[in-house]
């Protein structure tokens, strides 16, 4: 199929925020979510989780922190379309990974009932060169991250050399110096590189955390969730060439 990332817009980015997410690996957007889009979602991911109860996440259990999580959310809603589409996501993905990429999952994640994670990338395909940058991830918040309900911490600037903490650190549950945990408002947006260390914390608070992740991964690798065994040939119907494309479908 012919590359539609020539219909990505990446003038929506400034050179500012192309340089954050160069140097730091990750980039923050907020106030990307209205107060009704989050509500409305928020309200589809409980439907959904509530309707799978126990089965919920057990499309995919390489994550094993006990969080919650719901998995081909494309099948299951409509709703979550703009969550891989979104000219923020795209141009940032574009950025990282040029314009050979595809969706490789979009899950959403709530650790109300999880383990802390250890500093990990999300990366899993073994050792790449340095700056050869694989895959990333757009993690959207939909409930504010806060410093005791199992905010993100990440390391800035990890991500440069591709090597995976557990090569390198004894305890990879310590904090370690210079991490920043991000704190931010429902409705914001997270870009970061795959290859960034990074952690979800514990969530000590017994409140909700919800997010989305859209997971983005060159489109010579496979799929952690292969979109043409997920989707329905109904749900695939409702796509457009550039979501076809980003599906691989
Ligand atoms: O939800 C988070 O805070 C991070 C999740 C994460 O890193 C993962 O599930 O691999």
């Amino acid at each position: 199929m012919s590359n539609s990332a020539t219909s990505i817009d990446t003038t929506c980015l400034t050179s500012e925020q192309k340089n954050i997410l160069a140097r730091d690996g990750y980039c923050i957007f907020r106030n990307v979510l209205s107060a009704s889009t989050i509500e409305t979602t928020l309200k589809e991911i409980n439907r959904i989780e509530t309707e799978e109860g126990a089965h919920s996440g057990s499309e995919y259990l390489k994550c094993n922190d006990g969080a919650l999580r719901v998995h081909n959310l494309l099948e299951k809603s409509d709703l979550f379309d703009h969550f891989f589409t979104h000219e923020l996501v795209l141009a940032s993905v574009e950025q990282i990974l040029g314009q050979d990429f595809k969706l490789s999952m979009l899950v959403s994640r709530n650790p109300i009932l999880g383990r802390a994670q250890k500093l990990h990338v999300d990366w899993r395909g073994g050792p790449v060169p340095a700056g050869k940058y694989q895959a990333c991830t757009a993690m959207w918040i939909l409930e504010d991250y806060q410093v005791d309900n199992g905010a993100t911490r990440l390391v800035p600037g990890s991500h440069r050399q591709c090597i995976e903490p557990s090569a390198v650190l004894q305890d990879r549950f310590a904090p370690l110096p210079g991490e920043v945990q991000i704190l931010e408002k429902a409705g914001t947006l997270v870009v970061f590189n795959a290859h960034l260390w990074h952690a979800g914390c514990e969530n000590v608070s017994r409140r909700s955390r919800a997010s989305v992740h859209a997971y983005f991964c060159l489109r010579s690798i496979p799929q952690e969730l292969n979109q043409r065994e997920c989707l329905s040939s109904q749900t695939v119907t409702r796509f457009g060439p550039l979501e076809k494309w980003l599906l691989d479908v």
